[in-house]
Order: C-alpha cells, then structure tokens, then sequence
C-alpha cells in the first residue's frame, strides 16, 4: 500500500505590509481555480473560526489578508497583484476590494521571489492592482542589490521604524464604483444622514461624527460595543450599496464607512473607520486617500469638518488623523472652471517587512495536487 502524505504544502511568505499582515504567494503556487484557491486559503488562515486557531490567520480581518503575485505582461507593470480578504469568522474569500497595506508588501515580495530585478539603491517596482484595474508604483530600498527592510520611517499604527517605501498611484477614482462620487453628488442623504459617498481607491462613506452623538475621538472598542451605533451605520451602508453601483453589500467588505470629526492633533481631519464592521485601529491605505479626497470636494461632508489651506492648488499633504495616529496623503489636484476637483496623482508613505519565508500545510483533503 502506497503511503500519501495527509498534508500538502505550499511555498509562501508572510508579511507585514503597512497596518496589515497576511500571506504572500506566487500565483503559480495556488491552484489555478478560483474555489480551490479560495478553499486552500481558507484552509492556510484557519477560517472559519474566530480565532483562526488552526491555522496562520490572526483572528482579524486586517491580519487575515492574502496577496497574489504574478509577473505581468502588461508594457505598463512588472508584476500583477491580487488582493484576497480571508474572512476570519466565516468561510468566504473576497476579491471585491484591493488593499494598499497589504500593497506595500508586493514590491520587496517580488524583488526577493526573483520577479523583479534588484536595480540600484532604490528599485521601483510597478504593480498593475488586479481588484481595481489600476498601477501603483513603489519604490523598494535594495542597496547592494538586496531587499532593505531597515530605516528610519515611521508609520503610525506599527511599532519602530523601518525602510521607506513610497507608492504613488497616478489616477485611482472610481476605481470600484465607476465614478468619483458614485451616486452623482457631492451629498446625499440616506436614512435621514448627510453623507458623501466617494470612490478614489475605495469606496468609501463619509459620515459627520457628530450625527451619531459622536466626538469622532471614541477608541475602535468602545465603538464596536455600540450595537445601536452600528444598527445605525450598517442601515446606512446597505442603502448606500445600490446607489454607489455596488449592488447589494450585505456580504461585501465595502463600502467603508467612516466618521469624520474636527481634528484633535493638529491634522486636517479626524476619522474613526469601521471595514465595514469591525473598527480599523488605523485606516486603510486606499480609505485614507478617499477621505483625503473627499475633504478637498467644495461641499462634501468632509470639507466641511477638514481644516485645510486656503490654495489647495497643487500639491497639498492632508494629515488623516485615526485612532493610532496620523496617515498623511500627499494629493495633487486640479480645479476645474465649475469647481469640479480632480485628483491628478496621490502618493503615500508605507513599510513593510518580511516575517517568514516557508511553506504553509493545508490538508491533502482540501488539495492535493497531482
Ligand atoms: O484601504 C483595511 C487595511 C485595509 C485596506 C480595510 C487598505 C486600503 O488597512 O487600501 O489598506 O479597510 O479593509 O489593510
């Protein structure tokens, strides 16, 4: 009787890509259809269960992230990323949103895989974002033609400091939902709540704090005990699906939905993110950039709690405050005649760090390749 290993292993790394941690693989590696990927991911991150106790998920949507990563044969981008979003507590992967944490990951991650050749001090790597259709561009510090994961920047959210790693994206709106502001307006009132819906990376609802009886300054705790406050903010986010062309999100990781409060640290505007159900204890990468955007809209909910310069003509960092420190966005926009803004390019700070390079087990029963 022949023996058969009752495991399968799977090569792959785990990092830390800005707030976010999760699993980096090679497309190669995972199967090439797309629920026995899901069930082997799944499988990898232990889900469903709270606690991911069973496998490498750390028992939250921000640490249960799994990135893709291929060569490209666009002229445009080296290499291809796919974001997926392991549900820790029920057995569903999601390819509906991208990720820009998790983002910051895929530059070293390729260098280090052979993808990308190491070019110089600093290597610039271009990602076509698969979930968005969209490029980003981050620069990698590979001094002596090796990844560089130490340095001095800092982000807030994640301890110490590390190597830079600047992205920039060039035009990201509408990239879910088809248009900047999705439903046509700047503001639209849903369920009896001034909001602005806007999609510059990510689909995202911006609400006034206030409205809710809030101070904007709540920790994430206290605001996920809430169950009236999140009745309220989940009504709102299953109306605005529809009219933001994102259909019926009862299942759906966005849009994100985040309340806006006067800054509190001397930033342009304070936020308390929920994704969409449990509280970011920052803010995602592509949410701050979408709020960043929505308070330079003449009009928007955000504008008007925002503290910004006079002249936002050009190059402006907006400083978005969240619940464990700042996350600045750099935008560049320009102002149309009728007061239209459009955002010509975005660019942010993030790091990253390789965790583990191996092989992750899943049971031969999940898959067993021949
Ligand atoms: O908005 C969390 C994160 C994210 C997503 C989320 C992200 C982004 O912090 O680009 O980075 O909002 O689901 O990783």
């Amino acid at each position: 009787m022949t023996l058969r290993p009752t495991q399968t292993a799977i090569r792959c790394s785990a990092m830390r890509g800005g707030t976010s941690k999760g699993l980096f693989f090679l497309e190669d590696d995972l199967p090439a259809d797309a629920a026995t990927r899901d069930a082997v991911l799944l499988a990898a991150m232990g889900s469903p269960d709270p606690r991911e106790i069973d496998g490498m998920g750390g028992a939250h949507p921000l640490t249960s992230k799994v990135a893709v990563v291929s060569l490209s044969s666009r002229d445009n981008a080296d290499v291809e990323y796919l974001f997926l979003q392991v549900w820790p507590d029920r057995p569903e992967v999601s390819d509906n949103q991208n990720c820009g944490n998790m983002l910051a990951g895929v530059g070293p991650f390729a260098i280090e895989q052979g993808l990308v050749p190491a070019g110089g001090a600093v290597t610039p790597v271009r990602i076509w974002m698969r979930n968005t259709q969209n490029l980003a561009i981050a620069s990698v510090q590979t001094p002596g033609g090796l990844v560089c994961y130490d340095g001095t920047a800092r982000i807030d959210g994640v301890p110490g400091s590390h190597a830079p790693i600047p992205i920039e994206f060039a035009d990201v709106a509408g990239s879910t939902c088809g248009a900047l502001l999705p439903t046509g307006n700047v503001t639209d009132v849903i369920e009896g709540t001034r909001v602005t819906c806007i999609d510059n990376g990510m689909p995202v609802v911006c609400l006034a704090a206030a409205d809710f009886g809030l101070t904007g300054q709540e920790s994430p705790a206290e605001l996920e005990a809430d169950d009236e406050l999140r009745k309220r903010v989940e009504a709102i986010r299953l109306a605005a699906g529809p009219m933001m062309n994102l259909g019926d999100v009862t299942n759906n990781t966005v849009p994100k939905m985040s309340l806006l409060s006067a800054p509190a640290h001397g930033g342009a505007v304070s936020t308390r993110t929920f994704i969409p159900h449990r509280v970011h204890e920052a803010i995602g990468v592509f949410g701050a950039v979408s709020v960043a955007t929505a308070c330079m809209l003449p009009g928007s909910v955000a504008r008007d709690i925002a503290v910004l310069p006079d002249n936002l003509a050009g190059s402006t960092d907006v400083e978005v405050e969240h619940p464990t420190g700042f996350f600045t966005v750099t935008l560049e926009v320009t102002a149309a005649a009728d007061g239209a803004v459009r955002v010509t390019r975005s660019a942010l700070l993030r790091t990253a760090r390789l965790l583990m390079r191996g092989e992750v087990f899943v049971p031969s029963s999940v898959w067993s390749p021949a």
